[in-house]
């Protein structure tokens, strides 16, 4: 089964009709060779002192390094890219949904690390049963290094993101072989997961994942970003890591102001509450 690929300059609706459709979808070389780069330099003390992951799932020889806007400044070009911030939109933003930034990590899979289990990041809900036409969330993962099926590329089972349960096994998985500054999308229900490393070098992806405003986040940016580096974010980041609304009346700040009001005192304005006309 193979998973749809666009060149870069696709756009973004193209992109979001193909992953909604097949659960999955790579867009090749999204990320400029210096954009790759930098995120790496940056990331490199902070993944070096990252300790490896504790159980099968995290990878015991994996390196999970997160709170990237905090680490690294150039990660903001992945995590805001305007193409996979429009197939976003598409995708959770339809019917005037917010959604929001819910984890951002680089993931290293050291040498002779066995595959990860198969699973949906939506999993993350404490397994709570979502209707299967309902998509809460979106995954992404930037190739970082070349990704082969040798090295661990991520292994997605297409067509899967309209159903439950696990009855799928690693034969029925396709490796996201991709170029370095490419990125994998897959939905919240797509069967997924990291591939094994058999080879002697690290695999290193970058995993950013968003999901719609009214669900808590996987990597708590208020508690990972401190203040200061948030506040010298752009406003449409800001907005983005949850200094925003989550949805009509959710996450407002004392006074019922407008959460982006603590990163920009001039946007302290009243909110309104009026129920909308149905
Ligand atoms: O590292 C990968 O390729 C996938 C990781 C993953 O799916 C996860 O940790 O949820
Ligand atoms: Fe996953």
């Amino acid at each position: 089964m193979t998973i749809p690929r666009f060149a870069a300059d696709i756009d973004a609706a193209t992109i979001a009709a193909a992953l909604l459709e097949r659960g999955c979808v790579i867009v090749e070389r999204l990320a400029a060779a210096d954009l790759c780069d930098r995120v790496e330099a940056e990331l490199a003390p902070w993944m070096a002192a990252t300790p490896t992951g504790g159980d099968e799932f995290t990878g015991r020889n994996t390196r999970r390094t997160g709170a990237l806007l905090a680490r690294s400044p150039s990660a903001v070009g992945m995590i805001a890219h305007p193409t996979v911030l429009g197939v976003v939109d598409e995708v959770l933003g339809r019917n005037g949904s917010k959604y929001q930034l819910h984890l951002t990590q680089a993931i290293a899979i050291g040498p002779d690390s066995p595959a990860q289990q198969l699973h949906r990041d939506h999993w993350c809900f404490n397994f709570h049963r979502f209707p299967v036409d309902l998509d809460v969330e979106v995954s992404t993962i930037w190739a970082l290094c070349d990704f082969t099926e040798a090295n661990g590329a991520t292994r997605v089972i297409p067509d899967t993101h309209r159903s439950e349960g696990l009855e799928y096994s690693h034969a029925d998985s396709t490796p996201a072989e991709m170029e370095r500054g490419s990125v994998v999308l897959y939905l919240g229900g797509t069967v997924h997961g990291g591939g094994a490393n058999t080879t002697g070098s690290v695999r290193t992806g970058i995993n950013v994942d968003y999901t719609l405003g009214w669900l808590r986040q996987e990597e708590n940016q208020y508690l990972s970003v401190p203040r200061e580096i948030a506040a010298a974010l752009p406003e449409p980041v800001q907005r983005l890591m949850g200094y925003d609304y989550g949805a009509y009346a959710l996450g407002y700040v004392d006074d019922a102001r407008d959460p982006i009001a603590v990163l920009r005192p001039d946007r302290a304005g009243p909110s309104s509450f009026a129920v909308p006309a149905s």
